[in-house]
């Protein structure tokens, strides 16, 4: 099946092919169509056979887990369909559901790069913006673990881990520099970018009807907006995601785009969601996870328990050192030895520094912008706003002193250094 090229508009000013919504009704009747139904066993095309449940849970799309109507535990097939507007504000503010080529693309590049760390991916049909992959509805979220008291075990690990082998194979070490080309080409995603350039790097800066806030940072949020160095500096950090192609990107790595099994070291992590991928700055992904890792560590400590507070935090070590790491084993295998090894230190420090920074955007936007989370907005008063609060206050710091933060540790003292 090939995948839809052709641009779409930008958003905002769309007019989207007309296509049909699916709803949990047409579901059997859509995978027995496109010959997928069978992959749920031999009697599953008879009528009953099959049950369906909606488990909408992001702000864009819709979901459905197809299971055996005989074992309805055992996980079946997952379809998910992209509206043409944002799921969790309805049709007035529309957006490409090209999205869904996109997330297809992206996840065919992780079935062959990192398909430990990723659903099966049964295929994708571009007339229905709509893809089938494995149903993982038996994992967890991992913000909805974390904002109910689960500790992290060794996520950070496997995201590394994730983040270095999606990187490295996508980069011009991994790739000759033609086929880059034609990959950043053709993973070229315009809509979402503009989305990412305006929820994460823009919007929180300005005022703007998207953002809100806790009443407790009222102040904090408008002199955010008129500190010349934040501005500056997320000029910077726009400016190079925009502009910085590195590597393919998950582009929207947060943990609620993250399942766990559980905390124990070989729990199964399935990263999901890769609509937002493009070929851009490494650091945004590791940032990205950095930042709900450092706001569950803030949830926690406000609510009194120092010792998840610091096993969150510790993500950041854990996954940079498993990044690092898988990086410098694949470094040898690089196609280009033109980089050499002094080569490499200058280009990890890049990625950490643009880490930080965009780990700040995620988190500042978390509490000033649109998206907010409930690892914050789920916390009673008052320390919803003293989390609010300490958040931004870290985002800030990230952003604009993350040329000078030298490692992991400074950055969870950041997090943590304040009372809880
Ligand atoms: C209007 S979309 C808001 C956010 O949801 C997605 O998960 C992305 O994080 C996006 O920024
Ligand atoms: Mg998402």
């Amino acid at each position: 099946m090939t995948a839809h090229t052709e641009p779409a508009p930008a958003s905002g000013t769309a007019e989207y092919p007309k296509y049909p919504l699916l709803t949990p009704a047409d579901i059997p009747g859509y995978l027995r169509s496109r010959g997928l139904l069978a992959l749920l066993g031999p009697d599953a095309e008879a009528p009953g056979a099959v049950t369906v449940r909606e488990v909408s849970d992001g702000n864009l799309n819709h979901i459905f887990l197809v299971r055996r109507a005989a074992d309805p535990d055992a996980p079946g097939l997952a379809v998910k369909q992209a509206l043409p507007y944002v799921r969790v504000h309805g049709e007035s503010w529309p957006l490409t559901p090209y999205r869904a080529a996109a997330e297809a693309r992206a996840y065919r590049h992780l079935a062959r790069l990192a398909p430990e760390f990723t659903p099966a991916f049964h295929g994708y049909d571009p007339d229905n913006f709509t893809l089938v992959l494995e149903d993982i509805g038996h994992l967890r979220v991992l913000r909805g673990a974390t904002v109910d008291g689960a500790p992290p075990g060794d996520v950070g690990r496997g995201i590394g881990l994730f983040v270095a082998r999606l990187s490295f194979a996508t980069s011009d070490f991994g790739m000759p520099s033609q086929d880059r080309k034609r990959l950043i080409a053709e993973s070229i995603n315009p809509e979402l970018c503009e989305l990412t350039e305006a929820m994460i790097l823009g919007e929180p800066y300005i005022e703007h009807e998207h953002n809100r806030n806790h009443p407790a940072i009222d102040d904090l949020a408008k002199q955010l907006r008129a500190d010349r160095e934040l501005r500056r500096e997320i000029g910077v950090l726009r400016h190079v995601f925009m502009t910085k192609s590195e590597a393919l990107l998950h582009g929207d790595l947060h943990t609620g785009s993250i399942m766990v099994s559980g905390p124990e070291p070989d729990a199964r992590i399935a990263v999901i969601d890769p609509e937002f991928s493009y070929v851009g700055p490494i650091g945004f992904d590791l940032g990205l996870f950095w930042a709900n890792v450092l706001i569950a560590a803030i949830r926690a400590d406000v609510l009194g328990n120092r010792e998840l507070a610091e096993a969150h935090a510790g993500q950041v070590r854990q996954s940079w050192e498993a990044f690092t790491g898988e990086f410098r084993r694949l470094w040898p295998s690089r196609i280009d030895t033109i980089f050499d090894d002094d080569f490499l230190e200058v280009f990890l420090a890049g990625v950490w520094r643009d880490g930080l920074g965009f780990a700040g955007g995620e988190a500042m936007r978390r509490a000033i912008g649109y998206a907010h989370v409930p690892d914050i907005d789920g916390l009673p008063d008052p320390e919803q706003g003293r989390a609010a609060e300490r958040v931004a206050r870290l985002s800030r710091d990230l952003i604009v002193r993350r040329g000078g933060l030298a490692g992991p540790d400074e950055v969870a003292a950041l997090a943590l250094g304040g009372a809880g």
